[in-house]
């Protein structure tokens, strides 16, 4: 089933401006209004609804809050996602086409039953991305290697509700100090914006952007999907269920097979040899290249 009637006449793409590219690489983060429509969003609202019962029903819930790693195979709207018009063009435009999905989560944070113990949730994405990189100089800024994008479903246009907050301009630093005592409530770093957002608006952001979770204080069930994308030379993070040989699997075009990771390996699996240009054939490359969009200016569009 396609539901092309949720994107209108885009492709995915449509470049993204330079004003947008701009805010990115400066602040490390994109709030994008209204990325799905209202009919959209409610179909995913339901799937996320109807995910959720199956995963408290099968006991994968803490306290009601479910945090489902490599949801995108538990619904047809889920695949279709990886490829949204509105968003692939700033997937692309910002990382370049040798990209896939390494790492997606499905999040339903219920209101909170009682106030959370003490923590410090503030982070960079990326795990050992952060250490294992041979970079004498702590002040040079590590490469983003991943960005992804939170499609929000519920109301999270006040204060309070358990949005993501974030440091614009802190994927630049490699460090973020930390209070000297955990076990007590500490203030957010200077700085801290919380992403309060309309459903059916998305943000984008930087894996080195200093992130943290939030507590939903408010009675409001905060619905979410985060949808990250990495390159092709970097292993998955989620495990990857689905059939290779089912209905969903067969349903994804090639673009959407490349971002869940088609291919063993990242050279010429799309079947050239070893010399020559075997880059052609990976499909969202040879997508951008039909329409004349790579670019020798920006290394990872060349
Ligand atoms: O749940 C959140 O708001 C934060 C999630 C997070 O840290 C992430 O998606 O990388
Ligand atoms: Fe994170």
């Amino acid at each position: 089933m396609s539901n092309s009637s949720y994107y209108g006449d885009l492709t995915g793409y449509e470049p993204i401006s330079e004003v947008d590219r701009k805010e990115f690489h400066e602040q490390g983060f994109l709030l994008l209004r209204n990325v799905l429509t209202e009919e959209h969003r409610a179909a995913l609202e339901t799937a996320v609804d109807r995910v959720y019962a199956e995963e408290v029903a099968a006991g994968n819930d803490k306290n009601g809050t479910v945090h489902l790693l490599g949801f995108l195979n538990r619904d047809e709207l889920f695949g279709e996602l990886l490829t949204h018009p509105k968003v692939l063009p700033y997937m692309w435009g910002l990382a370049g086409w040798n990209i896939y999905s390494h790492h997606n989560h499905l999040d339903v944070t219920p209101p909170a039953k009682e106030p959370e113990k003490p923590y410090w949730g503030w982070h960079q994405d990326g795990y050992r991305q952060n250490s294992d990189p041979e970079t004498m100089d702590p002040n040079l800024p590590r490469p983003m290697f991943s960005l992804k994008i939170a499609y929000v479903l519920s109301d999270l246009s006040e204060n309070g509700r358990g949005a993501t907050k974030v440091i614009p301009g802190s994927h630049l630093k490699n460090s973020l100090p930390r209070p000297a005592d955990l076990s007590v409530h500490n203030p957010d770093p200077e700085g801290t914006v919380e992403i309060t957002a309309n459903p059916g608006d998305a943000f984008i952001f930087d894996r080195r952007q200093w992130h943290s979770r939030s507590t939903n204080l408010s009675t409001i069930t905060r619905k979410m999907l985060f949808v990250g994308y990495t390159y092709r030379w970097i292993r998955h993070l989620d495990a990857i269920d689905f059939d290779p040989n089912g209905e969903w699997y067969a349903n994804r075009t090639p673009v959407q097979r490349q971002l869940l990771g088609e291919a063993p390996h990242s050279a010429n699996y799309w079947g050239i040899n070893w010399d020559g240009y075997v880059d052609d054939e990976i499909p969202l490359r040879k997508e951008l290249k039909t329409r004349g969009l790579l670019d020798r200016n920006i290394p990872w569009l060349r």
